[in-house]
């Protein structure tokens, strides 16, 4: 790199790049739906952790698109686990970033459809649990701060996907409405949506990207022209052979493998450092390949 190509690179980096740092490593892992050891050895193999489930990542940035709660039983060490790390990477430089997906959404306005029984035991019993969840528990004061969508280097991540009527809005705008929302949208039991932020279309829902056929991918290249982005990493829709996958070219990322015993319990993380994209299994690393053919229908699920 010539010295004329940094500064290029810098300047250009301090507008967009939002403090990452060219060639930072970057960890994504998707939906976790209460499975903490699965989680565990997935930040184990994956460097973001040592064998005391402490941070181990260094300066890596590590990214959860959401879902961490409902269906598995282990909501508390989770949510435990997170906030941790939270505190912890700092202190090595690193950074956790931790998203909202529709089933935290869900418990805000009360739907507790996919909570199992022994998750509820585990609280102490139903009461015990909504004060956990509620703005002002443990839990739910941390819920009710998170974002809907993070721009990290040339990557968004979210946990649904980020169609072109929200990307207008920007990461910033997106995460602003939820913020000035979401307090409301609790009290009201999911009604108080006026940007439809929460809704079946919005962020956390939205499945186009995963699955649509057609012009999707000129959806999602306008999308990604709004927020400036090189590619969208997105879980929530389930891949069902337990490996991640591209669409698009590689614009679109497909992060949820499954983790989940409830979904075939498989491990795996995305890695990003500049340009490449790695999939890291139990079984080693997997340079990402780009599904350049008709993307091919996958499962759909909640
Ligand atoms: C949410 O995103 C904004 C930028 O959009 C950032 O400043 C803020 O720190 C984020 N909050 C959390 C809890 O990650
Ligand atoms: C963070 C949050 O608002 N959590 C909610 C989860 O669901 C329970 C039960 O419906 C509510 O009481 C909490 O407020």
């Amino acid at each position: 790199m010539t010295m004329l190509t940094l500064v290029w690179y810098f300047t250009i980096c301090t507008l967009l790049c939002q403090s990452i740092v060219f060639g930072q490593r970057i960890v994504a892992v998707g939906d976790i739906h209460g499975d903490y050891h699965r989680m565990l050895t997935i930040l184990k193999f994956s460097g973001i952790v040592d064998d005391d489930a402490h941070w181990a990542g260094g300066d890596t940035i590590f990214v959860q698109t959401g879902d961490i709660v409902d269906r598995g039983d282990d909501t508390i060490k989770l949510y435990q686990l997170i906030q941790k790390l939270q505190e912890e990477a700092p202190l090595h430089g690193g950074q956790v970033v931790s998203l909202l997906g529709n089933h935290e959404i869900m418990n805000l306005s009360g739907d507790w459809r996919y909570v199992s029984e022994h998750d509820i035991q585990i609280f102490g019993g139903v009461e015990e649990r909504k004060k956990a969840f509620a703005p002002e528990g443990w839990i739910g004061r941390d819920l009710v701060e998170k974002n809907l969508t993070a721009k990290v280097g040339t990557s968004v991540f979210v946990h649904g996907g980020i169609h072109p009527s929200f990307a207008q809005e920007g990461v910033e705008g997106i995460n602003l409405k939820t913020r000035q929302t979401i307090l409301d949208y609790v009290e009201s039991r999911g009604r108080h949506d006026p940007y439809k932020v929460f809704g079946g279309h919005g962020p956390t829902w939205y499945r186009g990207y995963a699955l649509d056929d057609g012009n999707i991918c000129s959806i999602l290249d306008e999308a990604l022209d709004l927020l400036e982005a090189d590619r969208m990493v997105m879980g929530h829709t389930v891949q069902r052979d337990g490996m991640i996958h591209t669409r698009c070219g590689g614009k679109a990322v497909l992060i949820d493998i499954g983790i989940s015993h409830v979904y075939g319990g498989h491990f795996g993380a995305l890695e990003i450092v500049g340009d490449e994209l790695t999939a890291l299994y139990r079984d080693g690393r997997r340079r990402l390949l780009v599904d350049r053919g008709r993307p091919k229908m996958i499962h759909q699920e909640l």
